[in-house]
């Protein structure tokens, strides 16, 4: 499992926070760690998932990820 850690913008409050862990939950192969206003750790198995994968499902909700550096 690799670690990544995500910076999100345009999240404001707990219902975001709420579908931010839905989504990344729904993700075979991810194991959702922390769900933060602005923010998401988490690790993936790199065979199963990319991390377009994982940014993808968190714009799908509406929210603008980035890959934090040295994650
Ligand atoms: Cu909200």
């Amino acid at each position: 499992m690799t670690t990544l850690n995500l910076a999100i913008d345009g999240m404001s409050c707990g219902h975001c926070v709420m579908s931010v862990q839905k989504a990344l939950r729904a993700l075979d192969g991810v194991d959702v760690q922390q769900v933060l206003i602005g923010s998401a750790a988490l690790r993936y198995d790199p065979a199963k998932r990319t991390v377009d994968d994982i940014l993808n499902a968190v714009r799908d909700q509406g929210f603008e990820p980035r890959a934090a550096a040295n994650a």
